[in-house]
């Protein structure tokens, strides 16, 4: 292979693609035996939801996928990642089947496929049944169990359509957000042993997903998870605040990434968790630590890490504080720092022996971006992608085995608890008329597609 310089293209065989999940573009949120998730719920309760948007409508993806797979293979679009809907599946998490779900993915993929659109499909995101989170949700084995039942059954289902699988997608979300802060569904707040039993139960789901495609997925079937790793940057790229750099990922990353590559939670993250340790059973690491194809990380931000001055802290590492005037987009925790592509793909590599990893998110949340004379200039998300796409061609040129980046996200959509007021999308939404309008962002990723080079 010849070295990649600053000027060459991305690698013939690097994935651009565009994401969403079911649950924020799809609405039909009780159409067709979709039975209550813990989101439909949460939405409604006062307070929880910006404007108290609910996902009923959402984008209309569900009656519109034509249209949309059509648009996305007008831009040049050849690789999507959605997510199933586990309540329009299992309407109650287990028990009875709804074919009615099953039969609306089937036409999805066969869409997908007229339009030369390979899917890369999340069994998982986010919108767990509400009768699940009746019987305990994530702090019960009952929600485990589910899972395994659920993926087996889409594995089966859609092995003859889908070859690229991701279990579940980011774990901290639904867990530490959703059961130890309250922001996301179902609003709970636990204490942290209850809260590091949910991310333990995660990762059996996560376990379960990749038996199943062993299983079940034919063929040609790859699987992994997606992580939204904690990320950071060193302030300035010197062996000193590299090194406090790699401390502080492989310390805040222990309980997910790095259980999963030991094999066994992390001797540093037990004695940090003391007595609010997760309880492990037999066999439970031999289902977590199963070997993956690929491990997909959603990046948006990261924290700047230095080493501390001599003798000024015992601690290997230093977070440094954001100025109040850095950088951001509307999301309050998106700040602006492109290198997190880089570092977070790079110590992946290096700390846990990755061989295939995807950018399987990454883009921009912005409130105000009107449609004027049919145009939207979101000036500031072509610049954020650029930016982030070039630290991912240095990630490639220096030997990281980078090998796709999808971006987030192909349509403006519901933005969990911040509803539809941020938009993440390069094609905009009106949520009155429900049409779509390409941003100047789509053009832009258009032509870097096309061309597979940052323009
Ligand atoms: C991801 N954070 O969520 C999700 O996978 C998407 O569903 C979501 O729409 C997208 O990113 C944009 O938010 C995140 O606090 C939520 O750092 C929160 C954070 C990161 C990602």
């Amino acid at each position: 292979m010849t070295a990649l310089t600053y000027a060459s293209p991305f690698p013939a065989d690097f994935v651009f693609g565009v994401a969403a999940a079911a649950a924020q573009i799809e609405g039909a949120a009780f159409i067709d035996g979709k039975g209550e998730s813990i989101w439909d719920r949460f939405a409604r309760q006062p307070g929880k939801v910006h404007d108290g948007d609910t996902l009923d409508v959402a984008c209309d993806h569900y009656h519109r996928f034509d249209e949309d797979f059509a648009l996305m293979a007008s831009l040049g679009v050849k690789h999507y990642r959605l997510s199933l809907a586990w309540p329009r599946i299992y309407p109650n998490g287990d028990g009875e089947l709804n074919p009615a779900g099953l039969d609306f993915y089937h036409r999805l993929f066969a869409s997908m496929k007229r339009h030369g659109i390979t899917p890369w499909v999340t069994m998982f995101h986010w919108d767990l049944p509400q009768s699940l989170e009746d019987r305990g949700g994530w702090t019960s084995r009952v929600t485990v169990d589910a899972f395994a039942r659920y993926a087996d059954t889409v594995v089966q289902a859609f092995a003859g359509e889908v070859k690229h699988w991701i279990t579940m997608n980011e774990i901290r979300c639904f867990t530490q957000l959703a059961y130890g802060y309250g922001t996301k569904a179902p609003g709970r707040k636990e204490p942290q042993a209850v809260v590091n039993q949910t991310f333990h139960h995660a990762l059996l789901c996560h376990g379960h997903g990749v038996r199943a495609v062993r299983e079940f997925g034919g063929a040609g079937a790859v699987v992994g998870l997606t992580d939204n790793c904690d990320v950071c940057i060193p302030v300035t790229e010197t062996p000193a605040d590299i090194a406090a750099a790699k401390a502080w990922f492989l310390e805040k990353n222990a309980h997910v990434l790095g259980a999963m590559h030991a094999g066994h939670y992390p001797a540093d993250y037990l004695a940090r968790a003391g007595a609010d340790a997760p309880e492990v059973l037999p066999g439970d690491f031999e289902l977590i630590s199963r070997p993956t194809d690929h491990l997909g990380l959603n990046i948006y931000t990261g924290t700047y890490v230095r080493a501390p001055k001599a003798g000024a802290s015992d601690k290997a590492w230093e977070a440094v504080p954001l100025p109040a005037n850095y950088p951001k987009a509307d999301s309050p925790w998106l700040h602006i720092a492109p290198q997190c592509i880089y570092w977070a793909t790079r110590f992946c590599a290096e700390l846990y022996g990755h061989t295939s990893l995807y950018i399987t998110e990454n883009g921009c949340g912005y409130n105000d971006e009107p449609v004027v004379n049919g145009e939207v200039l979101d000036l500031h998300r072509r610049d954020f992608l650029r930016n982030h796409l070039r630290e991912a061609h240095r990630a490639i040129a220096d030997g990281v085995p980078l090998h796709g980046y999808f971006l987030w996200s192909f349509i403006d959509n519901y933005e969990w608890e911040d509803g539809y007021q941020r938009r993440f999308g390069i094609v905009h939404c009106d949520y009155e008329t429900l049409q779509r309008t390409p941003k100047l962002s789509a053009r832009y990723y258009a032509d870097v597609m096309r061309t597979r080079t940052i323009l």
